[in-house]
């Protein structure tokens, strides 16, 4: 180890040379792939989700939130910009041992950055098997090494060779960074990066282009005008229709996948194997439906829950044709995704479900799984599975992604009511609100207590939206006169049938949050 350092210092400034040099390598592909699956960070940011265990998962979800996925991507290309510089050095060295041997053969001095861009291109083409980006990744770690040896073999008078070699590479990196930030953009660019995400959420998606049948656009509009209008008056909770819908993805990098390319396979233990593309899923009779999802990591009174209006069709039919009919003896599916994601759960969970290939009277967006996705009504978001390629149908149970992980979130969602908005009134009166929801059991009533649970009052809930959706969310809201001050407001909801959601807090590890929210109120 100590050896290693000493030795490397012996090299001077190589070394820095080396990770600049690396740093372009890894922005080069970025430049050909965009924040694509071909980018080289991608599989290095995914086998870190998948080989990381599950409690440090769970804590990265459940504590650190959006912030653990940012983690693992900064780790990702830290990896990334370390092996290439590794192997930049390396190129260098043995690039440099190379030209004082053979010292009268022209160009001799490209031996190092010859060697590194092989190294890189190599490596890049091992983790993501695209020719162009491992091209720009080779090529951009020679162009710097090779700007930076040409400096540090002539330095201009009164510099040293070796701060000049690294403010050459530095310059080289950063032109090799403004050529990835305008093509990488272009690449991959539909806002999908993790920190646009909820962005993307209206934006574009792959299906722009789209050649199927949409649904009247009317009648989508109709929709979601009633849904604005029957979302109540309250600042700071989402309207019936949520402005900014959640993501959860095991991937910092979404996959980008082209409708035309997209088809969907009905595989494993049926009568007759079927693959349906785009044009066949999107022809078919479709509807509006609006949906709320919810994800298992959501902390009791977290924001991991939201509702949309989808286009979608039902699976049953896609699976009569497949031979499955009602009284088939398959207990269970598992739907496989393009991001390498899988989860399974009951046949008489997925014959309730729905593919979905609109949003809000907008194709699919890439970040929600574009072109198409499951709707699977009532339960953990998890099972939603975003960019499906296959239903597997089981004989047999198997563990899905998470469930791996030790998580149970393939189950009905828990009911919960959360408490968002806390807003004094001009009046002088506390105004508090949130969402209701508990998945296909529906909401009838919601109560508020603002002494801790002594007394309650029933707070006022939004209308059903129209079409009486079977999986979707209520909002409610209650205003009253504070007392003097601090105090702890509660709240609780009640299925269709009446019944109460259980009193009792649990952590969403491993089977979801539930429990009554309780917050405490400053008036
Ligand atoms: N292919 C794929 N599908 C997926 C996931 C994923 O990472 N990959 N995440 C799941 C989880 S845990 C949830 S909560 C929902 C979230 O859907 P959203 O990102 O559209 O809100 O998608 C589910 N479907
Ligand atoms: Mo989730």
């Amino acid at each position: 180890m100590i050896g290693t350092f000493e030795r490397l210092r012996g090299l001077g400034p190589t070394p820095a040379l080396a990770v600049l040099a690396g740093i372009a390598g890894v922005v080069g592909s970025y430049a050909a792939a965009g924040f694509t699956p071909s980018f080289v960070v991608a599989p290095i940011d995914s086998y870190l989700a998948a080989a990381s265990p599950g409690f440090l998962i769970t804590f990265a979800i459940t504590v650190l939130g959006d912030l653990g996925q940012r983690i693992a991507l900064l780790t990702a290309v830290g990896l990334a910009v370390a092996a290439f510089a590794a192997l930049a050095l390396v190129g260098t060295v043995a690039g440099r041992e190379f030209a004082a041997r053979a010292d009268r053969l022209p160009g001799r001095t490209l031996a190092g950055p010859l060697l590194a861009a092989f190294g890189v291109a190599g490596l890049a083409f091992l983790l993501v098997p695209a020719t162009a980006p491992a091209l720009a990744a080779g090529g951009s770690t020679a162009a710097v090494l090779a700007v930076g040896e040409a400096a540090r073999r002539s330095p201009p008078p009164g510099q040293s060779s070796g701060r000049r070699a690294v403010l050459t590479g530095l310059a080289g990196t950063l032109g090799v960074g403004a050529l990835g930030y305008l093509f990488g953009n272009r690449a991959g660019g539909d806002g999908s990066a993790p920190g646009a995400a909820a962005a993307a959420s209206t934006g574009s998606s792959a299906g722009s282009a789209n050649p199927a049948s949409t649904p009247d656009p009317a009648e989508t509009e109709r929709l979601l005008g009633a849904a604005a209008e029957l979302s109540l008056d309250v600042e700071g909770i989402e309207p019936l229709v949520s402005r900014r819908f959640y993501n959860v993805d095991i991937n910092s990098v979404d996959p980008k996948l082209a409708a035309e390319d997209w088809s969907l396979r009905v595989t494993g233990a049926v009568e007759r194997e079927l693959d349906f593309d785009y044009e066949e899923i999107t022809s078919r009779a479709s509807r509006e439906e609006f949906v709320t999802l919810r994800c298992v990591g959501d902390t009791l009174n977290g924001q991991k829950m939201d509702n949309a209006l989808w286009t979608v069709i039902d699976i049953e039919p896609l699976l009569a044709e497949a031979g499955i009919t009602a009284d088939s003896e398959q207990c269970c599916v598992m739907l496989h995704a393009a991001d390498d994601y899988f989860e399974e759960f009951p046949m008489s969970a997925l014959r309730e479900g729905m593919l979905a290939y609109r949003m809000n009277g907008e194709p699919l967006p890439r970040a929600h799984g574009a072109p198409v996705r499951a709707l699977i009504p009532g339960h953990w978001g998890e099972i939603n599975v975003k960019w499906i390629t296959e239903i597997e149908v089981l004989i047999e149970e198997k563990k899905g992604y998470w469930e791996r992980k030790g998580w149970h979130g393939t189950g009905p969602v828990t009911p919960v009511a959360k408490l968002h908005a806390k807003n004094r009134l001009d009046d002088g009166r506390m105004e508090v609100g949130g969402h209701a929801y508990a998945g296909t059991r529906g909401v009838s009533r919601v109560e508020v207590s603002t002494d801790g649970g002594r007394s309650w009052s029933e707070a006022t809930l939004s209308e059903p939206l129209p079409g009486d959706p079977r999986d979707a969310w209520r909002q409610w809201v209650h205003r009253y006169d504070p007392p003097g001050g601090e105090h702890e407001v509660v709240v609780r909801m009640f299925d269709a049938d009446g019944d109460v959601q259980p009193r009792e807090q649990a952590k969403p590890y491993p089977r979801g949050a539930s429990g009554w929210v309780r917050e405490t109120v400053r008036p």
